[in-house]
């Protein structure tokens, strides 16, 4: 791609082989939660950190992206809402839910350097991120900052798209295929290995799916007996299209691993991770090449581009004969510019809706919105590994009181620090 327009002379440069060496992969695999409104992302995201825990002892690490959520029923390491007020956000930028949603989104993208630096610094100790997405799915698959997001995780960490399926609700065939031609979409946005689960299947097993992705005539059959009942499957010139779509699905499915799970009951978890172990594997075997080759062809142009710069500004020096080059008018120019930005850190603009950290609070930080990383939670499992008789004090106050000096002891015996 590079070379077609690389200037001549320089095509033997362009044909020499990239010499960035690629990044091993780190222990972790990163998990994208994705999927309709309601369908329930946060519900499996919580039986991922239960099973991980307790079944297969695996550490996982946790972001919620999602700023409109009310309760979370794990606690994740890094969350959207300790960063950008969603309330705040629809106030001074007079805006609905999903305008809210994606604009606390977007602000909190603007962070996602200090989020990628956290991630990539515990993607050697932990298993597996899991990352949940706000409900509305087009907020995420079709905004700039989910793009980001995305391709920002898959570049640091092996990643996979879990696309969870509310199976109850996709019996019928229409739905069905809609749902699949998102996912279909979802895969060749991201291009990343990509897991269907079929989720609540409690209350409605996911057979009819499986036997209608393998049986490209089973699904032709189910179309025709909705359609003969006078089901909601549309009008007769819809019976072609549906038809033709089918058989592009049929391409589709060929690339895809389905798993039935039941989020509520825990059911389907060992199948799920034997998907995402696959999916790994795959992210290895066909993502990282690609991925290393685009690196390494934007490093080329970097340093092309860098050079080329470089002998201009030497030009330039050349001519211009010392530093004192700038024109009133650059000077006045500069000025302005500096006044401008200086107006935006002040107040209004973008950054203040994002939250203010302590540290700023204080007054010593200029930077706005720090990502909160509450990683000691997965220390939280270290459990003690022997009883502290009741009444007495926990080594780390007792630590603490012998090295502030004073300490308190309470009739019952307990130790506390004095005030
Ligand atoms: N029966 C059953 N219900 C489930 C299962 N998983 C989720 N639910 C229910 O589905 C509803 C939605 O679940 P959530 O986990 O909030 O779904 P979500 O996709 O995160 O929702 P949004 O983020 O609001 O889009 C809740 O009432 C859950 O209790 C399941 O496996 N079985
Ligand atoms: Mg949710």
């Amino acid at each position: 791609m590079a070379t077609a327009s690389s200037p001549k002379g320089k095509e033997k440069e362009s044909t020499t082989q990239p010499t960035t060496t690629p990044t091993p992969s780190p222990n972790a695999t990163g998990i994208i939660v994705i999927g309709m409104a309601g369908s329930g992302k946060t519900t499996f995201m919580q039986r991922l950190n239960s099973y991980l825990h307790t079944s297969a002892h695996k550490q996982p690490y946790i972001l919620n992206l999602d700023p409109a959520v009310t309760h979370l029923p794990f606690s994740a390491n890094i969350d959207i809402r300790d960063t950008v007020d969603y309330a705040e956000v629809m106030k001074q930028y007079n805006l609905g839910p999903n305008g809210g949603i994606l604009t606390a989104l977007n602000l909190f993208t603007t962070k996602f350097d200090q989020v990628l630096g956290l991630v990539e610094k515990r993607a050697t100790e932990v298993d597996y991120v899991l990352l949940d997405t706000p409900g509305q799915i087009e907020i995420f698959t079709w905004s700039a900052s989910g793009a980001i997001i995305t391709d920002a995780m898959a570049s640091a960490l092996p990643t996979c798209v879990a696309y969870i399926i509310d199976t109850p609700r996709t019996t019928s065939p229409a739905t069905f295929m809609s749902n699949m031609l998102y996912a279909c979409s979802i895969l060749y946005k991201t291009r990343l290995p990509f897991i269907l689960v079929f989720n609540k299947t409690d209350v409605q097993p996911h057979s009819f799916a499986l036997e209608w992705m393998r049986d490209f005539e089973a699904f032709q059959e189910a179309l025709l007996s909705r359609r003969n009942e006078g089901g909601e499957d549309g009008p007769g010139y819809m019976d072609s299209l549906m038809n033709s779509m089918s058989l592009v699905l049929d391409e589709f499915y060929k690339h895809l691993r389905a798993v039935g799970v039941s989020a509520m009951t825990g059911e389907g978890m060992p199948e799920f991770f034997q998907a995402v172990d696959e999916a790994r594997e795959e992210y290895l075997k066909d993502y990282k090449p690609e991925l290393d080759a685009m690196i390494a062809e934007r490093a080329a142009a970097k340093s092309a581009t860098a050079s080329d710069s470089l002998s201009r500004l030497m030009a330039d020096m050349a001519v211009a004969g010392g530093p004192s080059t700038l024109t009133p008018e650059a000077r006045a120019h500069q000025a302005a510019a500096a006044a401008a930005a200086q107006k935006k850190k002040d107040g209004g603009g973008l950054e203040s809706v994002l939250q203010r950290t302590e540290e700023e609070e204080r007054g010593s930080s200029d930077d706005e919105g720090e990502v909160i990383d509450k990683s000691s939670r997965t220390d939280y499992y270290d459990l003690p590994t022997s009883r502290r008789p009741r009444g007495t004090a926990p080594p780390s106050s007792a630590a603490a009181g012998s090295r502030g000096g004073r300490q308190v002891v309470d009739d019952d015996g307990t130790v506390w620090p004095a005030p």
